[in-house]
């Protein structure tokens, strides 16, 4: 049964990164912009081998029937057989949408999932302001999200994608997480929150992201942080990009996004769907902030990042641990000696990848130490072998560009550094908030109903955040958050 997955987007970030993977998952899937089965060589034998690919049984992939492709996951058919995003994009403003309304994939999406407000005017860089705008959209939003909902076999969950900075990704984003526990409280609500450069334009986005942060905390099931200055660092370093563009990093972001869902998409062993992935990665409920790596990043775009050098899985999966290649800036291993990993995933896509080459791989990363594990759980590296998209090499060989690398590796990771980026977020906040910088354009809207109770809430449960981390470190971590007795809070104030 089809495991079908929605995405929701909201404000300029959102709208943008959506936009740039669903571009690349129509690549991935043979799929054209106008959401017709692409003429390729190869796709005449991949149906034949398969049957109607749109429904396939999702049994296991083998060497003689390599690629399983559930377009389902993602897309649906609508009535003239186009293939139809399951997508919502939101934006208080309307520059964004009517942007991809101008694109090239303008017919591909369902134009009754575009949602901007009548008044057209944003919410200005102000959480507050995209919150309370919540209340007056909410009811279309919920309409569309429901609508597409209706329209799947068991839509097993939704997709938030925004940005934590700014107002509308942030306040309305952070509104729609709030609702959606109660419309859909059994399904899995996973983001991509892009986390702002520190030396950012807007001076109020401290702000912004603590209390974007707590809701993060709060509602999502599992959030996978996206960090601007890495991915501007990822196309300096390694795709030689003086000053990237949004396009650009957008495209590493999207890279990573399609990655991170092949399993579900070409499904072979492991992993096939989203609980299977988030049950393995995330084990305490509160410790669910997920960084990714890449590698090799490539761009058909910059001459410099086309070639590609030979790649084997124990050059991918050594890669994949450098702090050079993951889409989040802090350098884990140095913040802290003790910050480690709670759980790694790593999905290696390749054809004909060799299972006891990354059985070596593993027993070399062990030998050298090069991933530190918690204490108090499997000190383990989970690897998913995928097929890439038959779609993207044929697509390369008739068009002469360059050929996927012949491995490729994506890690999906849970480690306790995350939480020093949560720190420097916390530590701006307070600069701004001791100076009583802004606290006027936050007070007056209803969130706020005159008071500052909601910055401090945000402030305490970004703490706790960080909190808790740092106590994951620790074999005692077994006993955080339990009640409290004596004993229990002196292992407590021991962790700490
Ligand atoms: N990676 C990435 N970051 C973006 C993009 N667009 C904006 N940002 C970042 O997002 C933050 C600002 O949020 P936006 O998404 O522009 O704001 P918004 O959600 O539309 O909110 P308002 O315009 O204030 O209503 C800043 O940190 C920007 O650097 C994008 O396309 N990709
Ligand atoms: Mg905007």
């Amino acid at each position: 049964m089809p495991r079908e997955l929605l995405t929701v987007s909201a404000g300029q970030a959102g709208n943008q990164i959506s936009s740039e993977f669903w571009a690349q998952l129509c690549a991935e899937h043979g799929i054209s912009p106008d959401g017709l089965l692409e003429e390729h060589p190869f796709a005449s034998s991949a149906s034949s081998a398969l049957g109607d690919s749109a429904s396939i049984s999702p049994a296991p992939a083998t060497p003689h029937q390599p690629y399983h492709d559930r377009k389902d996951v993602f897309f649906y058919q609508a009535d003239d057989d186009r293939y139809i995003p399951r997508a919502v994009m939101v934006d208080l403003e309307p520059r964004v949408l009517n942007g991809i309304r101008n694109s090239p994939y303008a017919n591909l999406y369902n134009p009754e999932n575009f949602f901007e407000s009548q008044d057209g005017g944003g919410a200005g860089n102000n959480f507050a302001k995209g919150h309370a705008a919540g209340d007056a959209v909410w009811n279309d939003i919920a309409e569309m999200l429901e609508r597409e909902a209706e329209g799947s076999d068991s839509l097993e969950g939704i997709m938030l994608l925004h940005s934590i900075a700014g107002g509308t990704g942030a306040g309305l984003g952070s509104y729609i997480l709030e609702r959606l526990s109660d419309v859909f409280p059994k399904k899995l609500i996973q983001t991509y929150s892009v986390f702002p450069h520190a030396t950012g334009d807007i001076v109020v986005q401290p702000y912004n992201s603590i209390l974007t942060l707590q809701r993060l905390a709060e509602y999502a099931d599992s959030v996978v942080v996206l960090d601007n200055k890495a991915l501007a660092n990822i196309c300096q370093d390694r795709l030689h990009i003086g000053e990237p563009s949004y396009s650009q990093t957008n495209q590493l972001v999207s890279t990573v996004m399609a990655a991170s869902t092949q399993t579900l998409r070409y499904p072979g062993y492991m992993n096939n769907d989203l609980v299977s992935m988030i049950a393995s990665l995330i084990p305490t409920p509160r410790c669910h902030f997920l960084s990714t790596s890449y590698t090799p990043f490539t761009s058909d775009k910059v001459e410099q990042a086309r070639a590609v050098r030979k790649t084997t899985v124990l050059d991918v999966m050594r890669r994949l641990l450098q702090p050079k290649n993951r889409l989040v800036s802090t350098s884990f291993a140095s913040d802290a000696k003790s910050s480690c990993y709670i759980s790694i995933m790593n999905i290696i896509q390749g054809d004909e990848v060799d299972p006891t080459d990354v059985h070596k791989s593993l027993v070399r990363i062990r030998e050298r130490g090069l991933a530190s594990f918690i204490p108090w759980g499997p000190a383990s590296i989970q690897v998913a072998l995928t097929t890439p998209s038959p779609y993207v090499r044929a697509k390369s060989l008739v068009e002469g560009s360059a050929p996927p690398p012949r491995v490729s590796g994506c890690m999906v990771a849970n480690h306790t550094g995350i939480a020093s980026l949560f720190a420097a977020q916390l530590r701006q906040f307070d600069l701004l908030r001791n100076k009583k910088a802004f606290l006027q354009a936050y007070t007056p809207e209803p969130l706020f109903n005159g008071s500052l109770e909601p910055f401090e809430d945000a402030r305490a449960s970004a703490a706790e955040l960080i909190d808790e981390y740092r106590a994951a470190e620790k074999a005692t971590y077994v006993d955080y958050g339990a009640p409290a007795s004596s004993s229990d809070a002196d292992a407590r104030q021991r962790a700490r």
